[in-house]
């Protein structure tokens, strides 16, 4: 039987504090959490919407130390940027809160505190790496090294930015601390684990069997982890910025925040609860069986949500599990993976200085591309070509038309609507399931479906106006543009209704406009929802187009950022470069072997249909000019630079038959860090032919 639910408390990951929020938050867990909080408000439904900032774990210590401040200095900064773009688009938590404060850090002090006096961890030793000259453990993320799959270097300890795969520090080449260079030793380390194999039975039980509607991303990793066989997980770190583990003997320890970030979503529902008692108390919203959970997170949260917390709040008791846990793929910016610390992403606050206004824009298109089922895409042309053709030209234009014609025609007020046409009748029931369909598909938490549904609404508005041209029946029968005015205005006030969880700012606008003081959701579908008489208020223009110019500001930017990125690669590769070890020896006598004389350059061109050969020749002293290729067009993008100098050659390599060509030996070139070539030379000009030696 299915259970009887009396409320709904939703979390939305918290966001590190270690950056501004992008558009790939606000796709992947903000938007969706809040298009469905909107809803269940609408509809009535108890709900709570938790949120906070994330300020522990080691991405805000590391940009505290990029930018040469305090860590609090770094999350104070950051939690007051993420919480101000949180309430411009519009995301409306009931809490905003953050995981310094001191509810936080005494409920989650607490929380650990009973695990640990009912005997629910295990401490194990085991090795770390260990800077000797900081005196300091590092963690995944603060080491780097070269990635075991791509070879690139500078990949992080859990993971490689350039290839993608999640790694272990162990398995890096050369380990160094990513913030000193310095290389780091192993070193023994004590720590408090959750065994989560004693877990394992009930999870699989809880997940595979009982929530097989979790979307199949989710259901997914959560299956491949468990059938992988879960194991002990650590929820301490030796650091210093953390809520510091409430044991004895643990100094220098605090809690993971991993730990301690998902126990945010409690202490923020305490810290609400208790400032407004006639919400209830906390417990209610997380001990009573018949409040529902949903987690909205990103993927790379899917375990932690799914398999770590339910497996802390089941350790704990009295609490109850998530119902759901819908989780998103990632969105990519331009072909690009998001990354804050390379400052690739479109940031919100800066999005809003410079477009002001735009917020519901934004939400339309992240909505529309909402890497659902798999990752997607964001494209600043696609961004334009949505708000120009679907906002502008079929939402925008027929609220617009509708209203101003109803000035015109009525003084802005609703006219009476006649006999209906059999047209009329057509438009009402495509329209009648609308409600129905955008419900359905909110409840299985498929935005992207459902705005494209609710978008019905002002599709079937704008082609009915357009058929029915009231303009220019105004010339004959004035009773019949009253009916289709009416019509579409009843139409606009459902868009109202409809798009109030996708887009609040633009509904808010068009319940203005249209004077509507009440609106709920169960109201949708209805086509009396403006009474005739009923005063229009000021129309004001709802979206409006988004030129070239706009557009291609925001792809420069971007470009600019993807230059400065190569350049900072290629200053970390120079610096991080090393000689190859040099070959093993070899006998005297096989360096004599070799032959190397010196010779001036006479000619030297690209050879035709190649783009790395270049042909030299070469005065060797003999008389005869000497024809080498060599491969190193793509160093010499003008060869003829060559001509006159000097350079060294292999003069007794047996000639080879290179395009056509005999190639008469092999000119000695040096290969630069980044794979450049440049051909050696002398320091004073001596004979053609004279020996190397
Ligand atoms: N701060 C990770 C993230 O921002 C983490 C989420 C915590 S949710 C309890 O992706
Ligand atoms: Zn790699």
């Amino acid at each position: 039987m299915e259970k009887e639910f009396k409320r709904t408390l939703v979390t939305a990951a918290l966001p590190y504090a270690n950056g501004p929020v992008h558009i790939g938050h606000l796709a992947g867990v903000y938007v969706p959490a809040d298009i469905y909080v909107r809803y269940l408000r609408l509809k009535g439904r108890p709900v709570l919407f938790i949120g906070g900032s994330d300020e522990h774990g080691v991405p805000v210590t590391i940009r505290a130390r990029k930018e040469g401040c305090t860590v609090q200095d770094v999350v104070d900064r950051y939690h007051g940027i993420i919480k101000k773009s949180f309430e411009d688009f519009g995301v409306s938590f009931d809490v905003y809160s953050r995981t310094t404060s001191d509810i936080h850090h005494k409920f989650a002090a607490d929380f650990f505190r009973k695990l640990y006096d009912d005997g629910k961890f295990i401490m194990q030793t085991s090795e770390q790496f260990y800077d000797e000259q900081t005196g300091h453990f590092l963690t995944d993320r603060n080491i780097k090294g070269e990635c075991p799959r791509c070879h690139a270097d500078g990949a992080y300890g859990d993971q490689c930015e350039k290839c993608g795969s999640t790694l272990s520090p162990d398995e890096l080449i050369n380990p160094y601390n990513a913030e000193t260079g310095n290389p780091l030793v192993k070193k023994e380390t004590t720590h408090w684990y959750l065994p989560l194999d004693k877990d394992q039975e009930w999870l699989e039980k809880w997940i595979l069997e009982e929530h097989k509607e979790w979307r199949p991303n989710v259901y997914g990793q959560c299956k491949s982890w468990l059938d992988g066989g879960l194991r002990p997980r650590a929820v301490t770190r030796d650091l210093d910025w953390g809520i510091p583990v409430p044991v004895e003997g643990a100094e220098g320890k605090v809690l993971y925040v991993w730990f301690d970030a998902p126990i945010g979503y409690i202490s923020n529902t305490k810290e609400l609860c208790d400032a407004h008692p006639e919400l209830g108390s906390w417990q209610t919203w997380w001990q009573d069986d018949t409040t529902r959970m949903i987690h909205f997170i990103g993927k790379d949260n899917i375990v932690f949500h799914c398999i770590v917390f339910p497996a802390m709040l089941h350790a704990h008791g009295d609490y109850i599990l998530p119902d759901n846990v819908p989780s998103n793929e990632f969105l990519n910016l331009e072909g690009d993976k998001i990354s804050t610390s390379r400052n690739y992403a479109v940031w919100l606050n800066e999005y809003l200085e410079e477009m002001p206004g735009k917020q519901d824009v934004l939400r339309y298109v992240l909505t529309a591309n909402a890497p659902e089922t798999k990752d997607n895409d964001f494209s600043w042309k696609d961004f334009q070509a949505r708000n120009n053709n679907e906002l502008v030209a079929i939402f925008g234009n027929f609220i617009n038309r509708a209203m101003k014609l109803t000035e015109k025609y009525f003084e802005g007020k609703v006219p009476a609507c006649g006999e209906l046409s059999e047209y009329d009748r057509t438009t009402l029931s495509e329209f009648a399931t609308v409600k129905e369909n955008v419900e359905k598909l909110l409840e299985e938490f498929k935005f992207r479906d459902a705005q494209k549904e609710a978008m019905e609404l002002a599709r079937i508005g704008n082609k009915y106006l357009a058929e029915t041209e009231p303009w220019k029946v105004a010339k004959t029968d004035m009773g019949r543009v009253a009916t289709i005015l009416n019509l579409s205005l009843q139409i606009s006030a459902n868009l109202a209704i409809a798009f109030e969880p996708f887009l609040p700012f633009s509904a808010a606008k068009l319940r203005g406009m249209l004077g509507m003081e009440s609106f709920e959701w169960d109201s949708l579908g209805r086509t009396d929802l403006l009474e005739e008489g009923h005063a229009l208020g000021e129309s004001v223009l709802l979206f409006e187009k988004i030129e070239d110019e706009t557009i291609q500001f925001q792809l420069d930017k971007l470009e600019e950022v993807r230059r400065l990125n190569a350049e900072a690669a290629k200053a970390e590769a120079a610096k991080n470069w090393k000689p190859e070890p040099v070959a093993g020896n070899i006998p005297f006598d096989d360096f004599l072997k070799l032959d190397i004389r010196v010779a001036t350059v006479l000619s030297c061109e690209n050879v035709k249909k190649s783009d790395k050969l270049l042909k030299f020749s070469l005065d060797d002293g003999t008389g005869t000019p000497r024809t080498i290729l060599s491969g190193i067009a793509q160093h010499y993008p003008d060869p003829s630079v060559l001509v006159g100098r000097q350079v060294l050659f292999v003069a007794n390599l047996a000639p080879r038959m290179i395009k056509g060509i005999e190639s008469q030996g092999m000119i000695l070139s040096a290969e630069n860090w980044d794979g450049s070539l440049a051909v050696t030379g002398l320091e004073h000009e001596v004979k053609p032919g004279s020996k190397v030696c």
